[in-house]
């Protein structure tokens, strides 16, 4: 296997955890490489379900080393949560490195991430309100703790009590919010520091060593391509890169070294917070495709909106992230459906178009064109291969590929590790 990115094709929540948990079975290295603990993987393996936030996926196989990149920013109580909750379970996260340079997730970040909320009312974005925005904007704005300062005790202590000045006058002034206290935030951090410095280092020369030696690495994305700061639905979106070439920038590596991109959606489309949704269904078909999937948040247990499939949304992923390969999970939760709908197209003011639009105003005026399939009753969750599939399903995968432009390589019957059916 050779160097290889995974990411999420819709607005997240594709099933990633699952085809990375596969594919890092295999690999040597796995990395994350942006976003934080706003981001819930859940992989389910020998009977156990781990629900993992800025674990890298790979932790489950011992022989595989896991980076959490430079991109990535760390709430270090909730890291340590997941190493507590691995090491209970038996797992060992020896295997586990941080990057030196990932920002650290603060207190007033996550005051900041639910007052600022707050304070937009209706227009909020419907964060995860875990601190990641205002992680990310004290990281542009550079004033950003990274994790070479929660390590380094005087520096640390340094940077919290000049930042919380600010960040004090904010929360108190801007927001009407209670001050913060910096003594409680330098205690508490330190213990976090001390048990987290045996994982952090510089993990670009490692990375790149694994890549010369030709070692078989994974990135693992986190959220979905519309969710990107740059290519998503803005300003409802991530503070970050969760399209493929937010791995570069995120791990210290270049786009020469990468090899194949795999791009997973589902077989529909959900999306969890606030902001466009053209294929939305806010029926009773909307619900039982809800229920079927058990579409809720994996970090906040939010109920995930649900519609049909979008291939103008997964046409644009192939694009924007030189997908090479499709994985489509979730055909199972449309069994039992009569009919079953595939947007192929938006018609915008008369015009028919199949490019997602820039702005929120063109999308606005978009009105997605459905195309209608057959569906079928058959339970398909033990199906291994694809002839063995109802033909109707057949039909409506071939039809996404069709309309989508990327091989569609493998299909997810089910959450189980072993509930796929491969087509190479
Ligand atoms: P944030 O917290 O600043 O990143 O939120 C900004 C937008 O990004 C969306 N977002 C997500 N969408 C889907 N899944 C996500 N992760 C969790 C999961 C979601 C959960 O994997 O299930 O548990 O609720 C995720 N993370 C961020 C968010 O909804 C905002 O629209
Ligand atoms: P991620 O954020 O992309 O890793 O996805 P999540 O883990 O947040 O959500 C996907 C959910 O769907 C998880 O509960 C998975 O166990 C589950 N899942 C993954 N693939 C399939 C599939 O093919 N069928 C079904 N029914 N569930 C799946
Ligand atoms: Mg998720």
């Amino acid at each position: 296997m050779p160097t290889k990115v995974v990411i999420g094709a819709q607005w997240g929540d594709e099933g990633k955890g699952k085809t990375i948990d596969i594919l890092a079975g295999r690999a040597d290295v796995v990395v994350r490489t942006s976003g934080g603990n706003n981001a819930g993987h859940t992989i389910e393996a020998n009977g156990i379900t781990y629900k993992l936030h800025l674990m890298p996926s790979g932790i489950l196989n011992p022989n595989t080393l896991n980076i959490i990149g430079c991109g990535v920013v760390v709430d270090p109580r909730v890291l340590l949560e997941e190493i507590d909750g691995m090491e209970s379970k038996g797992i060992s996260t020896k295997n586990l490195k941080i990057d030196a340079r990932a920002h650290v997730i603060m207190p007033y970040h996550i005051e900041l991430d639910g007052l600022s909320e707050t304070a937009r009312g209706k227009s909020d974005i419907g964060t995860t309100k875990k601190g990641i925005g205002p992680c990310y904007m004290d990281k542009a704005e550079r004033s950003g703790i990274r994790m070479c300062d929660l390590i380094n005790t005087n520096k640390f202590a340094q940077c919290v009590r000049q930042n919380l000045e600010i960040k004090n006058k904010m929360i108190e002034l801007v927001y009407g919010g209670k001050p913060l206290d910096a003594d409680a935030i330098i205690n508490e951090y330190a213990e976090y520091a001390k048990s987290l410095a045996p994982y952090v280092t510089d993990t670009t020369p490692i990375l790149y060593d694994s890549i010369k030696a030709g070692k078989e690495v994974l990135f693992e994305g986190a959220q979905g391509i519309l969710l990107d700061i740059d290519l998503g639905t803005y300003p409802y979106v991530t503070s970050s890169h969760p399209i493929s070439g937010g791995v570069c920038v995120g791990s210290g590596i270049g786009p020469t070294v990468i090899d194949e991109c795999i791009g997973i959606a589902k077989g529909y489309t959900t999306r969890v917070g606030n902001g466009p949704f053209p294929t939305e269904l806010e029926d009773e078909i909307g619900e039982t495709i809800r229920q079927k999937g058990h579409e809720f948040g994996t970090t906040t247990g939010r109920p995930r909106r649900t519609g049909w499939f979008d291939a103008v949304i997964v046409k644009y992923a192939v694009r924007t992230s030189s997908l090479t390969s499709l994985v489509l999970n979730k055909i199972d939760p449309l069994g039992g459906l009569d009919k079953i709908k595939i947007c192929i197209a938006y018609r915008k003011n008369g015009e028919i178009t199949t490019d997602f639009p820039p702005t929120l105003e063109e999308l606005a005026q978009c009105e997605p064109v459905y195309e209608e399939m057959d569906g079928w009753t058959e339970d398909i969750s033990h199906i291994k291969e694809f002839n063995c599939l109802p033909a109707a399903a057949q039909k409506y995968i071939l039809r996404i590929e069709e309309l989508c432009g990327c091989p569609i390589t493998s299909i997810g019957v089910g959450p189980g590790r072993d509930q796929n059916i491969d087509r190479v």
